[in-house]
């Protein structure tokens, strides 16, 4: 939305949760107020039986002084009217771990390489976001393929983000089993 109102953000058209299931790869990230997950962020989206969307996710964090882990997280999707928007309620593994309520939004997917996550916060006054984050994630560890350097760069700036974003580098720091 080149007016940058929440409201006007599109996203995936007749979004598909089930297609959506499995390991997605952080590979960028625009951090919101008291940014949580660092980098080595790795989420896994499943449907349950009765067709609730869970995920869960690592990622390193820093907690209270300067502790570094890496964190397990949990989230279960609330569905809306529309089906690429969601309400995401998290928690930690543990319980000094970040918990909250966000929205989670699809932006943009072709649900075999690269996936534009939007959640806005908080919105100001005029209908902006005041404060927001986003993850650009991909299938592969290794990042996005460069065909679709094009398609998320646009999505970026669809959702006011277009140099906003950091790097998320995969170091093996929560690699387990
Ligand atoms: O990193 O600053 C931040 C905000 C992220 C909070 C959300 C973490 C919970 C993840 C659950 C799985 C969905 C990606």
């Amino acid at each position: 939305a080149q007016d940058c109102l929440v409201s006007n953000i599109t996203v995936k058209q007749d979004f598909d949760k089930y297609k959506f299931q499995g390991t997605w790869y952080a590979v960028a990230k625009k951090d919101p107020v008291g940014l949580f997950l660092l980098d080595n962020v790795v989420a896994t989206y499943k449907i349950e039986e009765d067709g609730t969307m869970t995920a869960s996710a690592v990622g390193r964090v820093i907690i209270l002084n300067n502790w570094e882990m890496c964190a397990n997280m949990f989230g279960t999707f609330e569905d809306t009217e529309d089906p690429a928007k969601f309400k995401l309620k998290y928690y930690g593994a543990a319980a000094y771990l970040q918990s909250g309520y966000d929205d989670h939004w699809v932006i943009d997917t072709d649900y075999e390489n690269y996936a534009v996550h939007y959640a806005c916060r908080e919105q100001d006054y005029d209908g902006t976001c005041l404060d927001g984050y986003s993850f650009i994630f991909s299938r592969h560890p290794e990042g996005l393929r460069p065909d679709d350097q094009k398609n998320v760069t646009e999505r970026k700036q669809d959702v006011c983000l277009l140099g906003k974003y950091r790097r998320v580098e995969h170091t093996g720091f929560c690699n387990t089993a």
